[in-house]
């Protein structure tokens, strides 16, 4: 059993179902801590999935909350609407006994969602029909999205995509280093500083208002779709934290940058890290036969760019990150985020070589 935290006490300011039996940590994220929480119910086990809130990250944890009890209302809606089934195709908040959708102890703050049954996420493209069915979720998300008022969210995490913003930071971790581990990651910083160029792309556009804001994911992971086990369909887009305004070619190219990757995001043998451009087809054909007509010429042209960017602009925060003392995304050995930053500016280096045929792609309207 797990004992970082008091789980049975902690689930029991939940409305769940049944007796705590265990609760175990669960999945691979890089700043919320996920747990498997497994209670006992007329003699069958039920799973429900708890999170710790990175409070430190996300400060206000109400507005947090506020913003996925929206988002899920909605999709639940549009799932019910088409006659789906929403305990599987959307996250389903559990209440605290309060009426809350967290229950903070005064120091952590706790949320539960239902267990989706019958459904893996996974952490790597074994098969491109995964691929392209998360593509599929993800273009469809968007799609529902473009339906939904934006003005009722907050932006939790502001300027989380904006990729000057986080060249600045950048700089700033350079400046200050304070590990004193500058020295070892010279060229790591010369190829950022290099490539300073890219950082106003699609921000830019986004401020003359060439291409839209709209309501967005932020973290379109492979691993942030559920693959349903018998049919192969990507059923629910889960990890709804960074829902905020954003642009769709920061969420069709982060979902490009994880999952078109030959080795894993942290692998060390850059040898093995290749850009895959065969699995880029496969997503953008899955995205944009399900965005619909939503996707704007200018935002098509830039699906290249905005895989680019994402790809560039993770690298930069790894690389920050590595600079900081690894005090951002969590690590389990030294030089972890250093490895990570490097596979990005391979990846980013393997795209722009072939950026135009990336470009002639998406601008393909017959043969996809
Ligand atoms: P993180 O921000 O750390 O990536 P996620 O919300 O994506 O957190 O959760 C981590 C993992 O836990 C997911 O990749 C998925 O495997 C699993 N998971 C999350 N929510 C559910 C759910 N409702 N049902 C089943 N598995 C889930
Ligand atoms: C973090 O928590 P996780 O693993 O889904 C990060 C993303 C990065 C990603 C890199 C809130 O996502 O922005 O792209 O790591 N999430 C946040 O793998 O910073
Ligand atoms: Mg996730």
């Amino acid at each position: 059993m797990n004992t970082e935290f008091a789980f049975p006490e902690i689930a029991a300011k939940f409305t769940i179902d049944g007796e705590f039996v265990s609760c175990e940590r669960y999945g691979e994220g890089h700043i919320i801590d996920t747990f498997l929480l497994t209670a006992r119910c007329g003699g069958k086990d039920v799973r429900y999935i708890l999170q710790r809130i990175n409070h430190r990250l996300f400060r206000d944890v109400e507005k947090l909350m506020h913003n996925i009890e929206l988002v899920t209302a909605f999709c639940r809606a549009s799932v019910e609407k088409r006659g789906g089934d929403p305990m599987r195709e959307c996250l389903t908040i559990i209440p605290a006994k309060d009426g809350k959708s967290y229950y903070t102890d005064g120091k952590d703050f706790f949320r539960i969602y239902a267990f989706i049954e019958g459904a893996t996420t996974y952490q790597s493209v074994r098969d491109p029909r995964d691929f392209y069915e998360s593509a599929v979720a993800f273009g469809n998300f968007a799609n529902l999205l473009a339906g939904f008022d934006a003005s009722q969210l907050y932006e939790v995490l502001p300027d989380f995509h904006n990729t000057k913003v986080r060249y600045q930071n950048f700089l700033r971790a350079v400046e200050k280093d304070v590990c004193g581990r500058k020295q070892k990651v010279e060229k790591e910083i010369a190829w950022v500083e290099s490539h300073r160029d890219l950082c106003g792309k699609i921000v830019d556009e986004i401020a003359d208002g060439s291409i839209p804001l709209r309501v967005t994911h932020n973290d379109t992971k492979l691993n942030n779709v559920m693959i349903d086990d018998k049919t192969g369909r990507g059923i629910s887009v889960i990890d709804l934290d960074t829902v905020m305004p954003g642009s769709l070619c920061y969420d069709f190219g982060d979902s490009i940058r994880f999952g078109c990757n030959s080795a894993a995001e942290d692998e060390p043998d850059l040898s093995k890290v290749h850009f895959c451009f065969d699995l880029y087809k496969t997503y953008l054909s899955g995205y944009l036969s399900a965005v619909g007509n939503c996707i704007t010429d200018e935002e098509r042209r830039n699906l290249p760019m905005g895989a680019v960017l994402m790809t560039y602009e993770c690298g930069m925060r790894f690389l920050t990150d590595y600079l900081e003392g690894d005090v951002y995304f969590r690590t389990s050995r030294p030089g972890h985020n250093l490895d990570r930053a490097r596979t990005q500016f391979r990846l980013v280096d393997e795209m722009l070589a072939c950026y135009d045929r990336m470009l002639a792609a998406a601008e393909e309207r017959d043969e996809l």
